[in-house]
C-alpha cells in the first residue's frame, strides 16, 4: 500500500541513545530534560521566543484558547480536521463557521468581520497543507475588535508567511507532532506564543494548574508530553531536513506530470514562502457529481491511500451537509473536490508515475 504519509523513521541507535538516558536517569514524565532540550530546539528552528511542548494538537489548541480567557464565539473555518473544531467545543465556547477564501483555503477574513457580533471572542485560523491564513488582515481586524487570535499550525510546522515564520503571528500559534505530521513525536503537539505570561500560564495548565509543591493556580489538566514522545522527537529531527529535501523533489515531479490535465488542478497555495507539506489536487465534480470520489476509490483499488483532507466539513457534524453547503459554500465544494496524494520522502519514483499515469487516465476518461 501506498499510504498517504509514512513517518520520518529516526535512527535505531540515535533513539535508543535517549531512551538509554531516560532509563539510567529513571525520568518519564513531568518536566524532564528531554521534552527541556526538544523545547529548546524546536524553538531555535521555529525562530520562537516561547514554545510549550504538550501531549497532542488537540490538547495544544484547548490550551491556547484557555491560556487566553476564551469561554465565548470562536470563528473560525469548517475547512478543518474535526479534532481542531472539537477543541473549541470540550473549552466550553462556542464555535461559529464562516468560509474560506477559495484561493488559499484558509479562513476567509471578510468572512470573519461579517461573523463579527456580540460574544465573539476569538478568532480560531487554520494553516491548511502549510499555506498560511491571510495573517496579516485577520491580525488587523482583531485588533480593531479586540478579538484573540489563535491559529492551529497542525500542518504548517516550519512554515513561513512573507518570509516570516507562523508563529510570529496571532496570539498563539498550535502545532501537532502527530505521527501523520512532517515532525513528529509519535503523538505530541506544542503552542507557540510572543508573550512570556502566557507561556507561563500554558506551562501551568498542562500540569493540572500547579505552581508549586504548595501552590495550584487554577484548575489545569494533563497535557504534558512524556520523555518518551521527547526522545522520538529529537532523533526524528536529525532526519527532517532529508524529508523536507525528498517531498521537495517529489512536490517538482508530481507538479510536472499532474498540471495541465482536464479538471484536475494541483493546490499551489498563495505564497511562495510557505512549506507546503501536502501535495493535494482538486477534482473537479463540475458536470459529474462524485467525480473525485470515483477517483479516490480507484486509487484505493490501485493501493493508493490518498486521503480526503478535509472531508467532511469539521461543521457537518452539528450543521448538517446542506447547511454548510449554503453558509460555508466555498468551504464546501473545496470538501468535496481534494485529494491528498502519497506525499512522503518513501514516495519512489516509480510509485509517482504510477499515481500520475492513473490519475492520467482518469482525467482522460479512460
Ligand atoms: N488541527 C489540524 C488541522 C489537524 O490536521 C489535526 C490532526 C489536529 C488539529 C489535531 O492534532 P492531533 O491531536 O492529532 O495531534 C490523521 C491524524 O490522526 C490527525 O493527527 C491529523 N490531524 C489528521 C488530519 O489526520 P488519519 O485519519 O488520516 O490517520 P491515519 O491513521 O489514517 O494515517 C494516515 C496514514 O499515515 C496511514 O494510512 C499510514 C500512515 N501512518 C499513520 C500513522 C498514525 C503511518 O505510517 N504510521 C502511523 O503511525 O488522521
Amino acid at each position: 500500500m501506498l499510504t498517504v504519509t509514512r513517518p520520518i523513521a529516526p535512527s535505531f541507535e540515535r533513539l535508543s541513545a535517549l531512551l538509554r538516558q531516560m532509563l539510567q536517569e529513571q525520568r518519564y514524565t513531568n518536566g524532564g530534560p528531554l521534552v527541556s532540550l526538544l523545547e529548546l530546539k524546536l524553538r531555535e528552528l521555529c525562530a520562537a521566543q516561547q514554545l510549550v511542548l504538550v501531549a497532542n494538537g488537540t490538547l495544544a489548541i484547548e490550551l491556547a484558547l484557555k491560556g487566553l480567557g476564551i469561554a465565548g464565539r470562536v470563528i473560525t473555518t469548517p475547512f478543518t480536521f474535526c479534532g481542531g473544531a472539537h477543541a473549541i467545543s470540550w473549552v466550553g465556547a462556542t464555535p461559529v463557521y464562516v468560509d474560506v477564501d477559495p484561493e488559499t483555503l484558509t479562513i476567509d477574513p471578510v468572512a470573519i468581520e461579517a461573523a463579527i457580533e456580540p460574544g465573539a471572542e476569538a478568532i480560531l485560523g487554520v494553516h491548511v497543507y502549510g499555506q498560511p491564513c491571510r495573517v496579516a488582515a485577520i491580525d488587523a481586524l482583531a485588533r480593531r475588535h479586540g478579538l484573540a487570535v489563535v491559529y492551529d499550525g497542525a500542518h504548517a510546522f516550519g512554515s513561513h508567511c512573507g518570509g516570516v515564520p507562523i508563529g510570529a503571528f496571532g496570539d498563539a500559534t498550535t502545532y501537532s507532532f502527530h505521527a501523520t505530521k512532517l515532525f513528529h513525536t509519535g503523538e505530541g503537539g506544542a503552542i507557540e506564543t510572543r508573550d512570556p505570561a502566557l507561556a507561563e500560564r500554558l506551562r501551568r495548565l498542562r500540569n493540572f494548574g500547579i505552581a508549586s509543591e504548595d501552590v495550584v493556580t487554577e484548575a489545569g489538566i494533563n497535557a504534558k508530553m512524556s520523555e518518551l514522545a521527547a526522545a522520538t522527537g529529537l532523533a526524528v529531527l536529525d532526519r527532517l531536513a532529508e524529508e523536507i529535501a525528498a517531498r521537495a523533489a517529489l512536490r517538482r515531479f508530481y507538479l510536472d506530470r499532474l498540471s495541465n490535465l482536464p479538471g484536475v488542478a494541483p493546490f499551489v497555495g498563495s505564497d511562495e514562502t510557505a512549506r507546503l507539506l501536502y501535495f493535494v489536487l482538486r477534482v473537479s465534480n463540475e458536470g459529474e457529481p462524485g467525480r473525485r470520489d470515483r477517483l479516490h476509490a480507484r486509487l484505493k483499488a490501485e493501493g493508493i491511500l490518498a486521503r480526503r483532507y478535509f472531508y467532511p466539513l469539521a461543521s457537518e457534524l452539528t450543521l448538517g451537509a446542506d447547511r454548510a453547503a449554503a453558509e460555508t459554500p466555498n468551504a464546501f465544494a473545496a470538501s468535496r473536490e481534494v485529494l491528498a496524494l502519497p506525499f512522503h520522502g518513501g514516495v519512489s519514483p516509480a510509485d509517482a508515475e504510477r499515481v500520475a499515469g492513473i490519475f492520467r487516465r482518469f482525467a482522460e476518461g479512460r
